[in-house]
């Protein structure tokens, strides 16, 4: 086409088409592809919030990232999740801090029942000098950097069978399924259960068939995985106020210019905050959902249960990894 031009207009039209070619090019770069994998089922706050973050992503920087959710631990097993991250296999992800302590045994106290009071109480933990040491940590020993803390719920007990559970004696020889790991053993066991461990993707059918006679969730993933189809009551011992940390392999998080990691910081809070906002609101309205399908749902001595579980958790060997003055910084915080 620039045959048809003046020579010198042709010279201008040609360098204005190579400028431009060379914006085309910087736009037009390809994407970062950020893979998660997560055992989470399509219609729990913590998979949903995952979506949140995409869409934030796309809003907030058009075109420059490529987010890919894979659920159900269709990608990666539950708990493989940090090493895939660690080896370059995978992106991003939302790990447990039972997952962290695996590798970090100071991030145990985070595995504790009865540390961490509330939602809020969590948010304000992780998002003081606590959270920035602790999160620190993971960066440097595992290279993961953590964006968020995202509320998972606090954990219930639900349970085939019709007796009454009061204290923790009353739960010597129920088989309570717990995810594969020590810290998660550790606190099913302190319960006053025989801990079990079970991933996340075979709890209905062990509770259906009776393999298993109990597991512990939050009450909103208790209604997503359908747990409540196969058990008889919900024991509300609420025993661990749990969190996921939405996190980043920091290879690809380093890979990203200093806007780009604003923007996945910020689309993390945001997601985080819908997770919270909707699983909080859900925790509150369930009790009613699952008395209407016919369980039991009701307190028992909580008291009882803090009062063993604190103890086990004090008199066990995962505190000796625990930094000095910890648990006093973390009741603390308002
Ligand atoms: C579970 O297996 O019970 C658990 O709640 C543990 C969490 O750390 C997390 O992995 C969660 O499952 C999955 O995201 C499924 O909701």
């Amino acid at each position: 086409m620039l045959k048809h031009l003046p020579k010198y207009t042709a010279g201008i039209a040609a360098a204005a088409l190579l400028a431009l070619s060379g914006v085309a090019t910087s736009a037009m770069a390809d994407p970062v592809k950020l893979r998660i994998s997560t055992p989470a089922v399509e219609s729990d706050w913590h998979a949903k919030m995952l979506t949140v973050f995409k869409d934030e992503l796309e809003k907030n920087a058009p075109g420059e990232f490529d987010v890919e959710i894979h659920l159900n631990a269709s990608l990666f097993k539950q708990g493989t999740e940090p090493a895939a991250m660690q080896r370059g296999n995978l992106d991003m992800a939302m790990i447990s801090a039972q997952d962290i302590a695996k590798q970090i045994p100071a991030w145990s106290v985070f595995t504790a029942g009865y540390l961490i009071r509330d939602p809020d109480h969590q948010r304000h933990v992780f998002h003081s000098d606590i959270g920035k040491e602790f999160y620190q940590m993971v960066a440097d020993d595992m290279n993961i950097e953590i964006l968020d803390v995202g509320y998972l719920g606090t954990r219930q007990l639900d349970i085939r069978g019709e007796k009454k559970i009061e204290t923790p004696a009353d739960l010597a020889g129920i088989k309570l399924r717990m995810p594969g790991s020590d810290a998660w053993l550790f606190l099913g066991n302190a319960l006053g259960a025989n801990a079990t461990p079970l991933a996340f993707g075979e709890v209905y059918t062990g509770l259906q068939t009776g393999t298993i006679d109990a597991q512990d969730n939050p009450l909103p993933t208790v209604k997503a995985a359908k747990f409540y189809e196969v058990t008889n009551q919900i024991v509300l011992t609420g025993h661990l106020v749990d969190a996921v940390f939405l996190s980043m392999a920091k290879k690809t998080y380093d890979s990203l210019s200093e806007e780009q990691q604003k923007v996945v910081r910020d689309a993390a809070e945001v997601a985080t905050l819908y997770n919270n906002v909707h699983r909080i609101q859900d925790e509150e309205k369930l009790i009613e959902f699952f008395k209407e399908q016919g369980l039991k749902v009701y307190k028992p001595d909580v008291a009882a249960f803090r009062k063993k579980v604190q103890q086990d958790y004090l008199e066990s060997d995962f505190a000796k990894d625990w930094p000095e003055g910890i648990v006093e910084r973390v009741n603390a915080i308002k």
